[in-house]
């Protein structure tokens, strides 16, 4: 069977970049949600990547910023990303600018032109850092809406406090998107006849509703 029942219900992987600059807090994020072994690749393409994949969920992160001749190799994990998080330390005034600049530079990407844009305030476990509409208005989320869905939260990596709510939204946001794709007519469906067999009963509302479990059980 073909058509919509196939795409709505076909197995599908969650895939979200985390970016940031260094010391914003990402390595640490994906320690905090305990979902498996964080995999770090040393490369030879001149940035450390970090992997966690727990199930259906890839997050793979590494570090921005002061690495012009590595961008075009960013490129290379753009394909099939449904969202992207910029983590961004809340008591880093000084490279404000500089993580507002690389996050409008990556969202301009032809990839992710359709990019789900999550900016997370994070270390907001520090008396006085700046507040997430402070982080928000820096990065200036305004514009950023007028091409991308976006939304801020504020967290914290150390003590967890934000995280799934973020990751919540997360899976809000690209099921939501999904779905409008697909009734849209504008998704291809990719399932094979026994993908679609066996995930007929799985996918594609109760993938998210599991991907949302595995994150607020942690
Ligand atoms: P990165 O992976 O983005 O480079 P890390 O950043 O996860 O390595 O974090 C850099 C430092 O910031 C670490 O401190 C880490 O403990 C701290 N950090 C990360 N997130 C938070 C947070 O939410 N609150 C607070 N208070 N600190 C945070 P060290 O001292 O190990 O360098
Ligand atoms: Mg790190």
């Amino acid at each position: 069977m073909g058509g919509i029942f196939c795409k709505l219900f076909r197995k599908r992987q969650l895939r979200v970049l985390i970016n940031g600059l260094d010391a914003a807090g990402k390595t640490t994020l994906l320690y905090q949600l305990k979902l498996g072994e964080v995999v770090t690749t040393i490369p030879t393409i001149g940035f450390n990547i970090e992997t966690l994949e727990h199930n259906n969920v890839e997050l793979t992160t590494w570090d921005l910023g002061g690495r012009d001749k590595a961008r075009p190799l960013y490129r290379h994990y753009y394909p099939g990303t449904d969202a992207i998080v910029f983590v961004v330390d809340s008591n880093d005034r000084e490279r404000i600018d500089e993580i507002q600049k690389e996050l409008h530079t990556t969202i301009k990407e032809d990839e992710l032109r359709e990019i789900i844009v999550v900016i997370a305030a994070n270390k907001q476990d520090i008396h006085g850092v700046m507040t997430p509409e402070e982080v928000g208005e820096k990065m200036n989320v305004e514009f950023i809406r007028k091409s991308h869905r976006c939304e801020v939260f504020g967290t914290s990596a150390t003590t967890g406090e934000g995280l799934y709510e973020m990751l919540d939204w997360v899976v809000e946001a690209v099921s939501t998107k999904q779905a409008a794709k697909v009734l849209g007519g504008t998704d291809k469906c990719i399932t094979s006849e026994k993908e679609e067999k066996d995930s007929k009963s799985l996918y594609f509302s109760s993938t998210f509703s599991y991907i949302k479990n595995v994150f607020s059980k942690v």
